[in-house]
C-alpha cells in the first residue's frame, strides 16, 4: 500500500450535496436499514487476545427510540477479564511497536477502507443504538474514518515525529525519538460511539502503544464493529482487546491496573477527572489525554444577522437533542436585538421534528437513557419555577411514535446567569438565553465558567469578531456558523479540544499535536565514529 501525500475529509453527505442530489444518499440508507435487522439482536463477547471470549453474565441493549427493537446482548466482563486483557496488550506490545510505520499504517488504512465500504450499514446500526439520525451519524462515520486517514498520513509525513537533531560538538551525534509507552485504556461516551472510539483507539495504536478499550454500555455495538474490522485488517492478537460492562467494573481496574500507563477518555467531567487523580494517587507518570464536557455559549451582537442566529442556535443547541459536549447550551443576546431573537428561535423551534432515527426529517434525537430522561424533567421544572419556559419543557405526546424517550426541544428566558441551569452541563435539548448589554458583557459571561470546549459570536462587525476572537477563552471558535452555532467540526481543519475542565492536554483531537500525547520522547546521543543514533 502506498503512502499519501495529502489528507481531504471524507464528506459523504457534502459530496452528494455538491452533485446535485443526497437522492442517492437517501436510497442507500434505506437499503442499509433494511439489511441491519440481521445484525440488531446479536450476541457478542468480549475480545481478548484476538479471541472471542464468552462471559456468565450479559446485558442486553434496547434502542432510546423504540424499546421493542433489541440492539443486541452484551457481554458481562468481570475486573478478570479486564485483568486478562490489560495481560494479553502487555505481552502484544514488544512486538507492536518495533512494526515499521508503513506495516502499521497498512493496517489502519484497510480498516479505512472497510468502514468506507460499510458505512450506511454502520451509520444505520449507529441509529439504532444511540438514536442518531441519518446525517449525523453519516457524518460520524466519516469522522471515524478521517481520523484513520489523517493519522496515518501524519505519522508517514512526519516519519513518526523523529528528528536528527544538531551535532552540539564536533563528534557528538544526537537525534530525538519519540516511543510508545505501553498499554493504554481506552474509554469512550455513548454520544460518539464510532468516531470518538475509533479516534481515540487508533491514536494510541498507530504510535505503538497496544490497547485495551470500554465503550459506554448504552452503545457497545459499533465499538464491536470497529474491532471486528480491526481484525480482519490484520491487528495482531492482543494489540486491540475489548471489554464490556459497566464502566466501575470493568473500566475502574483499567485505571488502576499498574500495567496500564497511559488512558485516554472521553465522557464526563467527573470520570474525567477520577481517571487523573487515580493516575496521581497511584504515582503514574503516564499520560491522561481526556475530553470532558461543555457549556458552550454564543454571543449574539446588535449588529448580527438574526436569520443566521436563530439557525446557528437551534441546530447548535437541538441537533442530536443536545447530547453533545459541543452543544449550544447559552445564548447572550444583546438587549436590542433579543425580542427579535427569542421569537424566531421560539417559532424555528416549534417546528424542528423530533422522532425515531429512521425518519428522514428528524432533527431532535430520543434520549440515551433513563437517567438522561430523569434530568430532562427535572430542569424543565426547575425552569418553570426559576425562569420562563418559552418553548417545549415537556415529553412529546405522539401515539404515532414508537415506545421511546421523545422529549421537546426546549428554550427558557428570565434565568439568571449564575444559576445553575446556566452553568451546570445537561448533555439535553435545553438553552437558556440571557439579554446583555455590550459584546464586553457577553465575552465576561461567556468566559465565567469552568468549562471552555465551544463558543460562537453572531456579528456582522469585524471589530467585533476580532475583539470576540482576542478574548473568548475556549478551545473551539466559530463566527456566524449558521449550521451550527457550535457543534460539527471536521477532522484536520477543525482540531478538537477544550480549555479549562472541558480537556486534560490542551492538544486537539484531529489536530497535528495529538498523536504525540501517545509517545514520550526519547533523546539519543553517539559520541565517535561508531555509528549514527537511529
Ligand atoms: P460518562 O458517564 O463519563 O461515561 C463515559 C465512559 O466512562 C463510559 O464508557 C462509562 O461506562 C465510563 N465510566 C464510568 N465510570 C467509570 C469508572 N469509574 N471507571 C472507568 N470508566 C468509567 O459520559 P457519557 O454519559 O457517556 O457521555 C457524556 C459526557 O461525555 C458529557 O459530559 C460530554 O460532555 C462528554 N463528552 C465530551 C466530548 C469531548 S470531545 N470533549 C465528546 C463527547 C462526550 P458506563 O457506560 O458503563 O457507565
Amino acid at each position: 500500500m502506498m503512502t499519501r501525500d495529502k489528507f481531504e475529509n471524507e464528506l459523504t453527505v457534502q459530496s452528494h450535496k455538491d452533485d446535485g442530489s443526497l437522492d442517492p444518499f437517501h436510497e442507500s440508507y434505506e437499503e442499509a436499514l433494511d439489511s441491519i435487522s440481521e445484525t440488531l439482536g446479536g450476541e457478542y463477547p468480549l475480545w481478548i487476545d484476538g479471541q472471542a471470549v464468552e462471559t456468565k453474565e450479559s446485558f442486553t441493549v434496547t434502542s432510546p427510540g423504540d424499546f421493542d427493537q433489541v440492539v443486541g446482548e452484551f457481554a458481562s466482563g468481570t475486573k478478570d477479564d479486564a485483568v486478562a486483557a490489560v495481560s494479553a496488550a502487555a505481552t502484544a506490545f514488544s512486538e507492536w511497536k518495533e512494526l515499521s510505520i508503513k506495516d502499521r499504517t497498512e493496517i489502519f488504512r484497510t480498516a479505512a477502507d472497510k468502514i468506507r465500504q460499510r458505512k450506511y450499514e454502520i451509520a444505520a446500526l449507529m441509529g439504532a443504538e444511540n438514536g442518531k439520525n441519518r446525517t449525523e451519524a453519516m457524518a460520524e462515520v466519516d469522522e471515524a474514518i478521517d481520523f484513520l486517514e489523517y493519522y496515518c498520513y501524519s505519522l508517514e509525513h512526519e516519519d513518526g515525529f523523529g528528528s536528527t537533531l544538531t551535532e552540539p560538538t564536533p563528534g557528538q551525534y544526537c537525534v530525538s525519538d519519540l516511543q510508545p509507552y505501553g498499554v493504554f485504556g481506552v474509554v469512550t461516551p455513548f454520544n460518539f460511539p464510532f468516531a470518538i472510539l475509533v479516534g481515540m483507539t487508533s491514536g494510541a495504536l498507530i504510535t505503538g502503544n497496544t490497547a485495551v478499550v470500554k465503550p459506554a454500555s448504552t452503545t457497545p455495538l459499533t465499538a464491536h464493529l470497529f474491532i471486528e474490522i480491526l481484525i480482519e485488517s490484520g491487528i495482531p492478537d492482543g494489540v486491540v482487546n475489548l471489554v464490556t460492562g459497566s464502566g466501575r467494573t470493568v473500566g475502574q481496574p483499567l485505571i488502576e491496573h499498574e500495567d496500564v500507563s497511559g488512558f485516554a477518555f472521553t465522557g464526563s467531567r467527573e470520570v474525567g477527572l477520577h481517571i487523573q487523580n487515580t493516575f496521581d494517587e497511584l504515582g503514574k507518570r503516564g499520560p491522561v489525554i481526556a475530553e470532558l464536557g461543555g457549556k458552550n455559549p454564543v454571543i449574539v451582537t446588535d449588529t448580527a444577522d438574526i436569520s443566521k442566529a436563530v439557525s446557528g442556535v437551534k441546530f447548535g443547541a437541538f441537533s442530536f437533542s443536545g447530547q453533545k459536549c459541543s452543544a449550544t447550551s447559552r445564548v447572550y443576546v444583546h438587549e436590542d436585538v433579543i425580542d427579535e431573537f427569542t421569537e424566531q428561535l421560539v417559532a424555528e423551534t416549534d417546528e424542528l421534528t423530533v422522532g425515531p432515527f429512521e425518519n428522514q426529517d428528524t432533527v431532535v434525537s430520543p434520549l440515551i437513557d433513563d437517567d438522561a430522561l430523569e434530568q430532562y424533567n427535572n430542569i424543565c421544572e426547575l425552569a418553570q419555577e426559576d425562569g420562563t419556559v418559552q418553548v417545549g419543557g415537556t415529553e412529546v405526546e405522539d401515539e404515532e411514535l414508537p415506545d421511546g424517550r421523545y422529549v421537546e426541544p426546549t428554550v427558557v428566558a428570565d434565568i439568571p446567569h449564575d444559576h445553575e441551569l446556566a452553568t451546570e452541563e445537561h448533555f439535553l435539548p435545553f438553552v437558556t438565553i440571557h439579554p446583555v448589554s455590550s459584546l464586553d458583557e457577553g465575552i465576561t459571561k461567556a468566559n465565567d465558567s469552568d468549562y471552555a470546549l465551544c463558543a460562537g459570536v453572531f456579528s456582522e462587525d469585524e471589530d467585533e469578531i476580532n475583539t470576540w476572537f482576542g478574548q473568548i477563552k475556549s478551545g473551539m471558535c466559530y463566527v456566524n456558523r449558521q449550521q451550527s452555532a457550535t457543534t460539527g467540526a471536521l477532522v484536520q481543519a477543525q482540531p478538537f479540544g477544550g480549555w479549562k475542565f472541558s480537556g486534560t492536554t490542551g492538544k486537539f483531537a484531529g489536530g497535528p499535536w495529538y498523536l504525540q500525547q501517545f509517545m514520550r520522547q526519547q533523546s539519543r546521543t553517539v559520541v565517535g565514529d561508531v555509528g549514527s543514533p537511529e
